[in-house]
C-alpha cells in the first residue's frame, strides 16, 4: 500500500535542491532568518522522532497553543509525519476555553508557550495529560530541547485517506464547541486542488522563482495553517513569513512575492498605507481573500490602487475550501475567467454545492436558500458527538453548512447571510450564545443579546444589549472587564448596552434584526 499521509505527498513536493530557502523569516525588527528545505525536512524528522520517542497510542492528539513561529508550522508538519492528530488552538483562548477543548479532545501531548506553561499544564496534567511541553516564537521552549537530541532521519508513519489528521474546533449555535476531524484524505485532496486551480506554478515568479507566497495569517485555523502552508509546501514555493501581519512589511515584500493570502481586515489596513502602489504590487500574481465576506467596495478599491483583481472563495473548518472564483481560464472548471466581487465563484473540482429551501427541496437557480455541500475534502464528523454529526448531514451525504447563499445562471455562489448565529470578526468566528451565555451569568444581568454589527477595520463586531434584574445596576465597562478575564480578546463584545426591554416577536424570541438595525451605525 502507498503511503497517503499528508506530509508524504508535501515531502515529495519539495524541489531537488534542499539547499534553496524555503521559508525566510520577515518580521519588522526580527532577525531574518532563512530555513531551507533541508532544515524543514531535518527539523520535522527530529520532532517526529521525538513525539514517536512518547510512544503515545495510535490516534493520540497533540493539542498546540502557541504563538506563530516557523518551528510552530514545522512542528504541525511532525505531527503528521509522526502519525498523530494535530490539533491547534487560538492563542487568545483563555483558561475556560482551554479546560473545555484539552477536556474533550483528551490529547495525549500538549504544547504550549513559555509564558503559558503554569496555568495549562495545570488544566493538561489534571485533564489526564501526560505530556506537556513548551514553544516559544523565538525557537525557545522545552520541545526543541527534547527534539534536538533525536535523530534526523525519519520515515513517515503509513496513513490511508481516512485516518484522522486534524481537529478543528469550531464552535456551535448552541452549547459547547465541536471537534471538526478532517483526515489526510480531506486535506490532500483540497491542497491538490488548490495547487491546480489557483495556478501555482514553479517557473511565475519574479527572476523564473516560482510563486512566492507572502504567509502573514495566524497558523491555528484552516486558512493561513492549511491553505496557506499546503499550498506553498505542495508547489516547493518559498514563504516569505511574517509571525504578525504588518501591513507596511507586506507591502514592501510584495516585490519579491507572488501570492498573497488575506481575511479582508488585512486588505482594508492594506489600503490604509499610501505604500500600497500599482508599482508596489506589480510582481504579485494572486491576491485571495476569504474567511468572512469582502465588501464590494474593498473589492474595487484594490482594483484601483493596484491593478489587481482579489479572488474570493469559500470554506469552513469542517470543509476547508469549497468554492473560488476563478484564477484562469480553464475549460475543465468553468470556462469564466471573471473574478466578480460580491461572490464566492465556483463550486471547486470535486465539490457538490447545492441550495435547498427549509423542506429540503432545491430552490430555483438565482434564489436563496441553505448551501449544502458534498466532496472529498469534506469531514467525516465531529469528535464524540455522533448525534451532532447526524444532525448537520442530509440523508444523502450532504452537509448542511449553515450558509445560506444563490447560485446564479452563470454558475457564480453568492452568500448573502448565515441561518447560524455567527459573528464574523476580522476573520474570526464568535457565537453569540456563548458571550451570552457568560454574560447571563454575570451578576444583576437578567438577559443579553450579542448581534454583530458593520465595523470599518473588523467588517463585523459584536455589540451587546443587556437587561438588568429589577433593583439591580448593570455598568457596562464591568461586564467587559468581566468578560476579559474569560474569553479570548476578539469574543468581546465591543460595546455594550443596558435596555429596559429587548424587541420581542409574538413568540418572545428576542428580534436580533431590529437591534443589528438599531446599532448599525455605531461604528460607521
Ligand atoms: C484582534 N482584535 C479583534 C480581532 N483581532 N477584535 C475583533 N475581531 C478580531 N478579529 C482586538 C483584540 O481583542 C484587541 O482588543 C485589539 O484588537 C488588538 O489585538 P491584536 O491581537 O493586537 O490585534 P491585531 O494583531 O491587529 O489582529 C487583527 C487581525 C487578526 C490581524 C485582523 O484578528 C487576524 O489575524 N485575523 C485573521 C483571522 C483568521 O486567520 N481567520 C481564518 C479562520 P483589546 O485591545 O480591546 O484587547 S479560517 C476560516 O474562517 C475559514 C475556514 C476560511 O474560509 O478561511
Ligand atoms: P469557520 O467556522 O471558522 O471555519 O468559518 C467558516 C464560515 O466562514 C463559513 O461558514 C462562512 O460563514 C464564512 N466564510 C468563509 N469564507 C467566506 C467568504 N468568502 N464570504 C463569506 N463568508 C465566508
Amino acid at each position: 500500500m502507498s503511503n497517503l499521509n499528508l506530509f508524504s505527498a508535501l515531502r515529495a513536493a519539495f524541489p531537488a535542491d534542499l539547499d534553496a530557502i524555503a521559508v525566510e523569516t520577515a518580521d519588522a525588527g526580527g532577525p531574518g532568518l532563512c530555513y531551507s528545505w533541508r532544515d524543514l525536512d531535518r527539523a520535522t524528522a527530529m520532532m517526529a522522532n521525538m513525539l514517536a520517542s512518547l510512544e503515545l497510542p495510535e490516534g493520540s492528539r497533540v493539542a498546540v497553543q502557541v504563538e506563530k513561529s516557523v518551528e510552530a508550522m514545522l512542528l504541525y508538519l511532525a505531527t503528521l509525519r509522526a502519525g498523530y492528530v494535530f490539533l491547534p488552538l487560538n492563542t487568545a483562548y483563555q483558561s475556560a476555553e482551554i479546560e473545555y477543548f484539552i477536556g474533550n479532545a483528551e490529547p495525549a501531548v500538549v504544547i504550549c508557550s513559555p509564558k503559558n506553561f503554569g496555568w495549562v499544564s495545570q488544566i493538561a496534567f489534571t485533564a489526564g495529560t501526560k505530556h506537556v511541553f513548551t514553544l516559544g516564537d523565538d525557537r525557545t521552549g522545552s520541545l526543541l530541547e527534547r527534539a534536538a537530541h533525536c535523530s534526523d532521519l525519519h520515515t513517515p508513519a503509513v496513513k490511508d485517506n481516512d485516518d484522522l489528521a486534524a481537529i478543528l474546533y469550531t464552535s456551535g449555535t448552541t452549547g459547547r464547541s465541536k471537534g471538526a476531524m478532517l483526515t489526510h484524505g480531506n486535506m490532500r485532496s483540497n491542497a491538490v486542488v488548490l495547487k491546480d486551480y489557483w495556478g501555482w506554478t514553479g517557473t511565475g515568479g519574479p527572476d523564473g522563482r516560482g510563486d512566492v507566497l507572502i504567509h502573514a495569517l495566524p497558523i491555528f485555523h484552516v486558512h493561513g495553517l492549511f491553505v496557506a502552508i499546503h499550498a506553498a509546501l505542495l508547489n516547493g514555493s518559498k514563504m516569505i513569513w511574517l509571525n504578525r501581519f504588518d501591513p507596511r512589511t507586506v507591502i514592501s515584500r510584495m516585490r519579491e512575492a507572488t501570492v498573497f493570502m488575506g481575511v479582508p481586515t488585512l486588505y482594508v489596513r492594506m489600503l490604509a498605507e499610501p505604500a500600497l502602489t500599482r508599482e508596489a504590487a506589480q510582481g504579485m500574481r494572486l491576491f485571495i481573500s476569504g474567511s468572512a465576506p469582502l465588501l464590494i467596495e474593498t473589492f474595487t478599491e484594490w482594483q484601483q490602487r493596484t491593478g489587481h483583481t482579489i479572488l474570493e472563495r469559500y470554506g469552513m473548518s469542517e470543509t476547508i475550501m469549497l468554492t473560488s472564483n476563478p484564477c484562469h481560464a480553464d475549460a475543465r472548471y468553468s470556462g469564466q475567467t471573471e473574478r466578480r466581487g460580491g461572490t464566492v465563484g465556483f463550486p471547486l473540482p470535486g465539490v457538490s454545492l447545492r441550495v435547498q429551501d427549509d423542506a429540503g427541496q432545491p430552490v430555483p437557480l438565482g434564489e436563496i436558500g441553505g448551501i449544502q455541500v458534498k466532496g472529498p475534502n469534506v469531514f467525516g464528523g465531529y469528535w464524540r458527538m455522533p448525534e451532532k454529526t447526524a444532525e448537520e448531514f442530509t440523508a444523502d451525504g450532504f452537509f448542511k453548512t449553515g450558509d445560506v447563499g444563490r447560485i446564479d445562471e452563470r454558475g457564480y455562489v453568492t452568500i448573502v447571510g448565515r441561518s447560524k448565529d455567527l459573528i464574523i470578526s476580522g476573520g474570526y468566528n464568535v457565537y453569540p450564545a456563548e458571550i451570552e451565555g457568560y454574560i447571563n451569568e454575570l451578576p444583576g444581568v437578567a438577559e443579553s443579546a450579542l448581534v454583530g454589527v458593520p465595523h470599518p477595520d473588523f467588517g463585523e463586531v459584536g455589540v451587546a444589549v443587556m437587561i438588568a434584574k429589577p433593583g439591580a445596576t448593570v455598568r457596562p465597562e464591568a461586564v467587559i472587564a468581566e468578560l476579559k478575564a474569560k474569553l479570548a480578546n476578539f469574543k468581546i463584545p465591543k460595546r455594550c448596552f443596558v435596555v429596559s426591554e429587548l424587541p420581542r416577536n409574538t413568540m418572545g424570541k428576542v428580534q436580533k434584526n431590529l437591534l443589528r438595525d438599531q446599532y448599525a451605525k455605531l461604528f460607521t
